[in-house]
């Protein structure tokens, strides 16, 4: 089979497929299950208007409101694990991790620390009674076949180490830092974590199910409830398509978190992983997986999870695929810290694009820096740890940076290019602190 090359799904095979989507897409192929892309652009804009209100104090639109019975913005509504306040910010139907909380822990971030991105709310699955079907016309013999968490299970396993973060991570830095309005979750920089998965190569599976020649796309669907714009439109359960290059490379069906089965909120019984791509590729709770001889389209990767704005095409980007580069203090923000007193500031640095080669940190607002020293050693799809020694000579207000470069030779920049909907933030983020 022409399919059967694991090493498939470089970088040259990423872009060949966001040109070919971009072509389809701006040649007007794109739509999103019946919903006209024009018609569904414009419920977003209206959905966010409407909802301005809520989020005034924070100066953000939300652009898609949560599901029917979700709660106001400072309830986190329909999470399972507990989310108390020193280790998460709740955000809507969200939680983000707060990096201080990470500064006592070792490479992996707990599972009880992990953020938590839902749309809806988290399902309670019996592990028991779940089925994966795998279905579609890029499949050879019969077009559907069914596996069991014990079958899954059965076959050879893999475990890896890798973060997932939000494409919106990093989103409110768009405002705070460049002045710029964007819609959705306003989250600072914690809307990531990394953790060891341990599951099934997706491409065994889809092996198993009889892959066809002629297969391009696969649609993970997840279980949890519909997802419901506020004007009502129902935009059917979250799933976007990946690349049969991609999910022949290094995803993964995880049922195992850190050594434990996968808890509620992060995808119980089984999720899939994509490493180094954003968030939403790792769909939670996965139900069914339809492999296609046909590209698909969800909402997720026409409306949502593309860049638009003045400086994209009109209908927008390519969809995304992977992560940019990022980094951040384990510290809170407008930390208080000892005058005259020694201080070891520590952090963590990742990329989507390739393992952390280096990182820089400045405690003066960017007119100095100084090489931090790295404590993991670098892995693609994954952070370091990195520290650097300081000591504050007086008392007063400074600006801490840290600036990673990653081994394909990018740097994280001084700003990030504006989008609509505040994706990919991966500028040098200024962290207030005060000596005292
Ligand atoms: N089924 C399903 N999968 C999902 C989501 C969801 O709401 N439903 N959220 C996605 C998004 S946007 C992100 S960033 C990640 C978050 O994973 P986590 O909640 O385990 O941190 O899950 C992705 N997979
Ligand atoms: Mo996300």
């Amino acid at each position: 089979m022409p399919h059967d090359d694991p090493s498939a799904g470089a970088p040259s095979d990423e872009s060949a497929y966001d040109r070919r989507r971009l072509r389809q897409w701006l040649a007007g192929e794109g739509r999103a299950d019946g919903i006209e892309r024009r018609d569904l652009l414009r419920l977003v804009a209206a959905a966010g208007l409407a909802t301005t209100a809520t989020s005034a104090a924070t100066g953000f639109a939300t652009s898609a409101a949560a599901a029917p019975g979700a709660a106001g913005p400072t309830l986190a509504a329909g999470m399972v694990k507990p989310l108390p306040d020193t280790w998460f910010t709740t955000r809507g139907t969200n939680a983000e991790t707060r990096f201080e909380a990470l500064a006592d822990t070792g490479h992996h971030t707990p599972t009880d620390r992990f953020f938590v991105r839902n749309h809806t709310s988290t399902p309670l699955l019996d592990a028991d009674a779940w089925t994966l079907t795998v279905w579609g016309d890029g499949l050879t013999r019969g077009r559907t076949a069914e596996f069991s968490l014990d079958d899954l299970k059965r076959l050879p396993t893999t475990t890896r180490s890798a973060f997932v973060e939000c494409a919106g991570n990093g989103r409110s830095l768009f405002t705070t830092q460049q002045g710029q309005t964007v819609s959705g979750t306003a989250w600072t920089l914690g809307a990531i974590g990394s953790a060891r998965w341990r599951g099934v190569r997706l491409g065994e599976v889809l092996r198993r199910a009889g892959l066809g020649r002629d297969a391009v796309d696969v649609l993970p669907r997840g279980l949890d409830a519909d997802y419901v714009l506020a004007d009502g439109t129902n935009l059917g359960r979250v799933r976007r398509p990946l690349p049969l290059s991609k999910a022949l490379d290094d995803v993964l069906l995880a049922y195992e978190m850190n050594g434990e089965p996968l808890p509620p909120d992060h995808g119980h019984p089984v999720r899939v992983l994509v490493p180094s791509w954003i968030g939403i590729a790792s769909v939670k709770w996965v139900g069914d997986i339809e492999v296609s001889a046909r590209p698909l389209y969800s909402p997720w990767n026409t409306d949502f999870y593309r860049l638009f704005g003045a400086a994209y095409p009109e209908g927008g980007s390519a969809p995304l695929a992977r992560q940019t580069l990022k980094s951040a203090f384990e510290l809170p923000w407008n930390a208080e810290v000892g005058a005259a007193a020694d201080h070891r500031l520590t952090g963590r640095s990742w990329s989507g694009g390739g393992s952390i080669a280096r990182v820089d940190v400045s405690t003066d607002g960017g007119a100095t820096w100084r090489r931090a020293r790295l404590h993991d050693a670098p892995r693609r799809a994954d952070w370091v740890r990195w520290s650097l020694d300081w000591r504050p000579a007086a008392p007063g207000a400074y600006t801490l940076l840290a600036r990673a470069t990653d081994a394909t030779g990018r740097t994280q920049p001084e700003t990030t290019v504006h989008n609509t909907q505040g994706y990919l933030f991966d500028a040098v983020v200024r962290h207030p602190v005060h000596a005292v």
